[in-house]
């Protein structure tokens, strides 16, 4: 087998379809090595001691894992002084960090969860990072938050990592959906699946089931007529997944099918949900949307919403298309 590598593919993808400026390849690549990195950390865990809580709370008042810390700073880091960047914002810091100005500056905004699925890091499963580009508005001098505040259908590029039993890094330009398995002997990335579709049928589904007697009634609905099964309104008998990290429950739906829920609920009815619009929800909206699949809030298109704070939390219901828009035309009735 001809293996591809992450820089061939850039090269390739650049050259055929004009899609990869030279900047933006430099940035992917730095992100991919990042991801290297942290994979080498996480994988080492007690051995690195990589395990256990960092002593302090980032800005939605979460216990930070070492890991969260380490992998935020890998991400810093390694995407300082390219010269691709112009500024970067985390899940992990409370405001944006603007390249120093030792540094060149590039024309590229860079958001991350560094470390996705924290609650699993010190039980050995699954966890990831997630990533999101766009583009500094034009004319920009100092980077602010504002300018951050572009919706999903501006990003230039999306990705995640998975640091699983495999460590894969799935990535879109927005041009299909690849994805590539790092060698650890060798260091590299290698493409070991092209253009990614998620399968129209499904019988898995994914929620934290927990919450149950707090969802809304669209989502009760919805829920309640796939555990109907064979003898309900659906027909048939559906599955439940969840790994409670969003990079591993997104990844298995990509390849297999089925739909991811973490929807608002009557807990905290002025808390839209759990997960993060800016570098959560956009950049896997971005990708299962180019994987053929569609991802909303309940009502609306994830991509179109206009963000209004960095840290701006989102209803997520994403995956198979037919899925997502019977849950969406619920809420809409
Ligand atoms: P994190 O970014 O702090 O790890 O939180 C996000 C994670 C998602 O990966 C996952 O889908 C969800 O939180 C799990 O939530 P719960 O603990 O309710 O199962
Ligand atoms: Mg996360």
């Amino acid at each position: 087998m001809k293996r591809i590598s992450l820089t061939q593919y850039l090269v390739e993808e650049q050259r055929m379809n004009n899609s990869i400026p030279a900047e933006l390849r430099l940035l992917i690549e730095v992100v991919a090595r990042a991801c290297k990195t942290i994979s080498h950390a996480v994988s080492k865990g007690a051995l690195g001691e990589v395990l256990g809580s960092a002593g302090s709370e980032n800005v939605q008042g979460e216990v930070q894992k070492k890991l969260d810390v380490l992998s935020n700073e890998m991400l810093l880091e390694a995407n300082e002084w390219g010269g691709h960047l112009a500024a970067m914002a985390s899940e992990e810091m409370e405001t944006i960090h603007p390249i120093p100005h030792r540094y060149p500056k590039g024309e590229y905004l860079l958001l991350f969860d560094p470390l996705d699925g924290s609650s699993n890091i010190d039980v050995n499963v699954s966890i990831g990072t997630i990533f999101s580009v766009l583009k500094a508005p034009e004319g920009m001098s100092t980077p602010s938050e504002q300018d951050f505040l572009q919706c999903g259908t501006k990003q230039v590029a999306a990705g995640y990592a998975v640091y699983g039993p495999q460590t894969v890094l799935v990535l879109t330009t927005g041009n299909g959906v690849n994805c590539f398995t790092l060698d650890r002997e060798m260091g590299s990335w290698v493409l070991t699946q092209r253009d990614m579709k998620i399968p129209a049928e499904t019988k898995e589904y994914a929620i934290n089931a927990s919450n149950a007697r707090h969802w809304y009634p669209p989502v009760k609905r919805y829920v309640d007529e796939l555990l109907a099964g064979k003898t309900g309104p659906r027909g048939k008998d559906f599955n439940t997944r969840w790994i409670a990290s969003m990079v591993a429950d997104v990844h298995r739906i990509l390849n297999r099918g089925g739909i991811f829920m973490y929807p608002a609920d009557a807990r905290e009815p002025d808390k839209p949900g759990k997960l993060r619009l800016m570098y959560e929800a956009n950049p896997m909206a971005f990708i299962v949307e180019q994987a053929g699949g569609a991802a909303t809030n309940g009502k609306q298109r994830i991509l179109d919403i206009q963000p209004q704070k960095l840290h701006e939390r989102v209803a997520v219901f994403l995956g198979s298309r037919s899925e997502v828009e019977r849950v969406t035309s619920y809420h809409n009735a």
